[in-house]
């Protein structure tokens, strides 16, 4: 397992104990909501079942999602995490606004219960469920991950989630199935850029199938410990540390397997800008700036952008033999 834990590092050291608690309130609490899901979840679940993903899976009201203590070897020794108010303050949700720190009030009041995510393409039995019920169904870890957005800023965010790969495996793809698409929700009421022609709505982002089953991709549903703020991707985002932000689509409604590379949305906008793979290179330069360094949230001065964004050890076999420069 790439995530190995260390004694050495608890949640609650690196954490103010308000937050610890508040944590341990919010997978409460998460519980109960999904003890009053709906029907149509309820059906789901029952696909759904235990056994096919080798992990028990928790009953509403049954014992809380086990937390795995974030690994130090993720994060360099002086890393420390960002503040809450700054990764939570500054965002990017083109859905509300280009400025960074709209969304957190333009988002406020997106409903985001109740949520379906439909599961589509190349699959055994397309379905539909609420995101309560992954709650339930996969256990939530707590994993702090660098950050690093395509715009050169960092952050170091605890993140709380379940990997991809179990909810793939669950999904039961098709052998022909090559890539993973996700979509954002389309509700220009509710998201008034999509308005705008800035983007071709909805947001739509990908993963080759491999990448998608590697261990450190996260179906994120909180950070430090409480659910996901709107401005950061509630209910459910997907978080892809070694790659640019703008792979990390926010507020998931749809999740499609498919044979073809998906058009994400920006590369679709501005191909020679914005490639498929997008992995963090500090020796390809952005069209219009270097990627060389980046500016950590909190810190003056920039550091060094590392390959993969640190987690080169973990990924590069993902892309062996393939040129970074020509797939960006
Ligand atoms: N649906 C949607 N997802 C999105 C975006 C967006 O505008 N819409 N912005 C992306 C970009 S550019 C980045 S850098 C990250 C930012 O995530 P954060 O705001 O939670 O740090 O979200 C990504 N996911
Ligand atoms: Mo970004």
């Amino acid at each position: 397992m790439l995530l190995k834990k260390a004694p050495d590092l608890r949640y609650s050291d690196i954490t103010p104990k308000k937050l610890y608690l508040r944590r341990r309130e919010f997978i409460a609490g998460s519980a109960a909501l999904a003890a009053g899901a709906l029907v149509s979840g309820a059906k789901a679940t029952a696909l759904f079942s235990p056994g096919a993903g080798g992990q028990s899976t928790p009953a509403a009201g049954g014992p809380a999602p086990r937390l795995i203590i974030a690994s130090r070897d993720n994060l360099a020794g002086d890393e420390k995490i960002t503040p809450i108010e700054d990764t939570t303050g500054y965002t990017n949700f083109y859905e509300f606004s280009t400025a960074k720190r709209d969304p957190t009030n333009l988002a406020r009041d997106l409903r985001t219960r109740p949520w379906a995510v439909a599961i589509e393409g190349l699959v055994k039995r397309p379905l539909s469920f609420e995101v309560d019920d992954l709650l339930r169904m996969f256990p939530i870890e707590e994993r702090v991950y660098r950050w690093r957005c395509v715009e050169a800023w960092s952050m170091v965010i605890p993140w709380d989630g379940f990997p991809l790969a179990d909810f793939i495996k669950k999904c039961e793809p098709a052998p022909q199935a090559k890539f993973v698409e996700f979509t954002t929700l389309y509700d220009p009421k509710q998201m008034p850029m999509q308005n705008d022609r800035l983007l071709q709505w909805p947001y739509v982002e990908g993963l080759r199938l491999d990448e998608a089953m590697h261990p450190l991709a996260l179906l994120a549903v909180g950070m430090y410990g409480e659910p996901l703020p709107p401005q950061n991707g509630a209910p459910l985002r997907l978080v892809v540390p070694w790659k640019y932000g703008f792979k990390s689509i926010k507020s998931v409604v749809k999740v499609s397997f498919v044979d073809k590379m998906p058009k994400t949305a920006w590369s679709r906008e501005n191909p020679e800008e914005y490639g498929f793979y997008a992995n963090v290179n500090p020796n390809v330069s952005h069209p219009r700036w270097s990627q060389a360094k980046e500016r950590r949230m909190g810190e003056s001065g920039k550091r060094p952008t590392l390959m993969f964004n640190g987690y080169q050890d973990q990924v590069e076999s993902l892309y062996a033999g393939m040129n970074l420069r020509k797939n960006y």
